[in-house]
């Protein structure tokens, strides 16, 4: 019986110092120690020894038990450290490996341009105000006394949806809705897609941007609208840029003038830029005709007002010496990064 305790002995240290894995010490300790383990199989053959043998024999099994469990215990604790040691070593992160810089987006130059304009006509206490792209007749055309044959009302000129609806050609149907609902003194800048039958081409696109600013008041002259596009020109393009007004014509505005300013590439001295003349359109403007005044239900014999329209892709291609408008809808990185 001893010699059969030494050599179970003998085989288990020799085992449980073989396990390379967690799962092969609980094979092992079911071998020796479970129901039917070779060591409690032992345990239950002690009735077949003579009785003076039993206390010793039974001693000597308990003691190689709890022997067993220790020593399982303990290479237990060596292999799940050795377990660990190979994870962390193979999950290594190497911190020393630089990372990816994430591309910083910026705003398109449009909305760059428009965020300036913006700031300027704030700054003189205009409140900005947006208003639907589709559009009725009335507002895009009818309120701002654009008689029914003139050519902007062609279907070869505007997008027509019906008979009476559309894609507005301005934004100044957005001003004739705040007219309506308010009363003088009014002081607006109405920004916005815009939309003409147009080729899409270096200097022309069916959709663009447009700024329209509007005021309304008690009073109101020339003289005020030259002071305030004065502000705005020096703002954009500089303080010395030379400015002149041009006797125009629109519908909703009289009189009517076409602003100029000195050629951003010749400085006036003329050039292909400005067609030898020195000189770059970059807004239209008047006094609201009385007419439209009175479709809003306003007094033109209390009020008047002065109304300018500008395109914010002419204005971003002038400061910047863009040649071709097509390149803001492009969305090429190589351009858009530039500003
Ligand atoms: C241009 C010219 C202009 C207006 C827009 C306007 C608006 C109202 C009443 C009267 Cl509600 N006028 N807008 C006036 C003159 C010129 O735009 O060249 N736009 C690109």
């Amino acid at each position: 019986m001893r010699d059969r305790l030494e050599q179970l002995k003998g085989e288990a240290w020799k085992r449980i110092a073989e396990a390379d894995e967690t799962g092969e010490l609980d094979r092992i300790r079911v071998r020796y120690l479970g129901k039917k383990g070779e060591l409690t199989e032992l345990l239950r053959s002690l009735g077949s020894l003579p009785q003076e043998q039993r206390p010793e024999i039974g001693r000597l099994v308990n003691e190689l038990r709890s022997q067993l469990e220790g020593r399982l215990h303990s290479r237990l604790d060596t292999l799940q450290t050795e377990e660990l040691q190979r994870d962390l070593a193979r999950e290594t992160i190497d911190i020393s490996l630089p990372g990816r810089r994430p591309a910083v987006g910026r705003k398109h130059p449009l909305n760059q341009v428009l965020a300036e304009i913006e700031a300027v006509f704030m700054g003189m206490g205009f409140e900005v105000v947006e208003g639907p792209e589709v559009e009725l007749d009335y507002y895009n055309f009818e309120a701002l006394n654009v008689p029914p044959d003139h050519p902007a009302r062609d279907m070869q000129d505007t997008f027509f949806i019906t008979d009476d609806i559309l894609l507005r050609s301005q934004t100044s149907p957005v001003q004739v809705r705040i007219m309506e609902k308010r009363q003088p003194p009014v002081r607006i800048i109405a920004p916005g897609k815009v939309y003409r039958v147009d080729l899409f081409d270096a200097t022309h696109s069916p959709m663009f941007h447009q700024v329209e600013g509007l005021l309304v008041d008690e009073v109101t002259t020339f003289g005020d609208l030259k002071g305030i596009l004065q502000v705005f020109v020096s703002a954009l393009f500089g303080k010395g840029r030379g400015v002149r007004f041009r006797p125009s014509f629109f519908p909703f505005t009289e009189p009517s003038a076409e602003i100029d300013i000195e050629c951003i590439m010749c400085s006036g001295r003329g050039c292909r830029v400005c067609s030898n003349t020195g000189w770059l359109e970059i807004l239209g403007a008047g006094m609201v005709d009385p007419r439209v005044l009175s479709k809003v239900g306003y007094d033109p014999e209390v009020v008047q007002g002065f109304a300018f329209g500008m395109g914010v892709e002419r204005i971003a291609m002038l400061k910047y010496g863009i040649d071709d408008i097509r390149l803001f809808f492009e969305n090429d990185m190589r351009f858009l990064a530039q500003f």
